[in-house]
């Protein structure tokens, strides 16, 4: 209630969920995706749903650690600071392929946004964003089962890459802020029906529908009910990381 929250890949999937849930909170929401458009639409209908709510919203590449820092300063110009950020803009690019066969663009912007994405976000909350002048905050990392799961997929080596990348970014920033009221958390979804996929497979319908039978995946409203948990806990709590799966997920391994 009542606090800043900065969630990237806002606009659609498990960030647009979150923000949906934090909206009902009466969060103020701070929300960035690459596509403007879409947010500006996403904000206008959450505002319509809930009166008086305020929702501020960038066109930000978080692969630009340029735009994403000017974006910060201009909205904490306005709020004083950022009380939450949660880095989820995520993506994976070009599964089933396996590595070599994959195009450069695509590891690219895998690694520029999964990895730079969450460390350039995250500086600018902690900077910009007056966190660490504060002593104060929680960052939530999206982060996922596959940065830790044994054995990966195949067609996922980049992507798997930047998951263990961002637990291992976890787990040393949240040493490094001990002595502060700072939490550093993971949320690690299994499988989760959004856009996600269907940019995974390159998109064939085929390999989608194949790669999505036999079990139930979850939705993005589970994911954010498990965030909502996460950072509903009291000052002296972290719930330092939640993995939240299909109950037959098994089935993929
Ligand atoms: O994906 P999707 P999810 N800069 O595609 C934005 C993790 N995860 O919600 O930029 C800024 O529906 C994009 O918007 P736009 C996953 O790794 C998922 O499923 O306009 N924003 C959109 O708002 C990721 O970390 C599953 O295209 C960028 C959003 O990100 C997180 O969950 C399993 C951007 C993506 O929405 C959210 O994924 C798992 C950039 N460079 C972990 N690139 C799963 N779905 O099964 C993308 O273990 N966006």
């Amino acid at each position: 209630k009542d606090q800043t929250v900065l969630i990237t890949g806002a606009s659609m999937g498990i960030g647009a969920a979150i923000a949906r849930r934090l909206a009902a909170e009466k969060a103020t929401l701070i929300l960035f995706a690459r596509s403007g458009d879409k947010l500006k639409a996403f904000s206008g209908e959450l505002k319509q749903e809930h009166e008086g709510l305020q929702v501020f919203t960038t066109a930000v590449d978080v692969q630009d650690h340029k735009t994403l820092s000017t974006a910060v300063s201009n909205i904490v110009d306005q709020l004083g600071h950022i009380d939450i950020l949660i880095n989820n803009a995520g993506l994976a690019l070009g599964a089933p392929n396996r590595f070599p066969d994959l195009k450069i663009e695509d590891i690219i912007t895998m690694t520029g946004t999964n990895i730079n994405g969450y460390m350039f976000t995250t500086y600018a909350a902690l900077n910009e964003g007056k966190m660490k002048e504060r002593g104060k905050g929680t960052i939530l990392n999206v982060t996922s089962t596959t940065g830790l799961e044994v054995p990966p997929f195949p067609g996922e080596a980049v992507y798997h890459a930047s998951k263990a990348c961002q637990e291992a970014f976890t787990n040393v920033l949240r040493t490094e802020l001990v002595g502060t009221d700072i939490k550093v958390l993971a949320l690690r979804p299994g499988v989760v029906a959004t856009h996600f996929h269907e940019q995974r497979v390159g998109y064939n319908k085929e390999s989608y529908d194949t790669f999505m039978s036999g079990f139930e995946p979850l939705i993005a409203n589970d994911v954010a009910e498990a965030a909502v948990f996460m950072l509903s806990q009291k000052d002296r709590v972290s719930v330092k990381a939640m993995d939240v799966v299909p109950t037959a997920q098994r089935s993929l391994q």
